[in-house]
């Protein structure tokens, strides 16, 4: 039997003792390395995670379009016939312009766009005495900047007593 006092003088079980240490060293810094690549991970998956939900969220299109116009008026400039229509434009950020279309009084659908702020279009615009056909619709429609437009407002022409 080999006791203590042998072992320790013992060169070659004093050299096996200093092998073992370091096996046991090197273990023990394989774990070290394996625990902070692991906490390396979770820091990079955690920065991706915070990245991701600080990011900018993707543009969403614009499909809403602008509100109606209100106030929609036909009015007569020369009297007998309608050949003028007022409105009042929506207030939406993005409203650019209004579509109005209607039908002459030679019956020619005519489709016309009016710039945000003027708020009204006469048909003499196109030539002297053009009025609205009687018994057909004015309808106005707002358009905004991306193209999107409302479902019209509409106003009947009937014939003026
Ligand atoms: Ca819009």
């Amino acid at each position: 039997m080999t006791n203590i006092h042998q072992f320790m003088t013992d060169k070659n079980s004093f050299s096996r003792l200093v092998k073992f240490s370091g096996i046991l060293s090197l273990i023990f810094t394989f774990a070290m390395v394996t625990d902070c690549k692991k906490e390396e991970d979770d820091t990079a998956l955690l920065l991706g995670a915070l990245a991701a939900a600080s990011a900018p969220a993707p543009a969403v299109p614009d499909t809403t379009a602008p509100a109606e116009v209100t106030g929609a008026t036909l009015e007569t400039t020369h009297g007998g016939s309608y050949d003028k229509v007022t409105w009042t434009d929506p207030t939406d950020a993005d409203f650019d312009h209004v579509e109005v279309t209607f039908t002459d009084g030679g019956g020619t659908k005519r489709t016309v766009t009016v710039a945000k702020g003027i708020e009204f279009y006469d048909a003499n615009t196109i030539a002297t005495g053009t009025i609205f056909k009687v018994g057909t619709t004015v309808t106005i429609k707002t358009v905004d900047k991306t193209g999107n437009k409302s479902t019209g407002v509409s106003l009947n022409v009937t014939e003026i007593m």
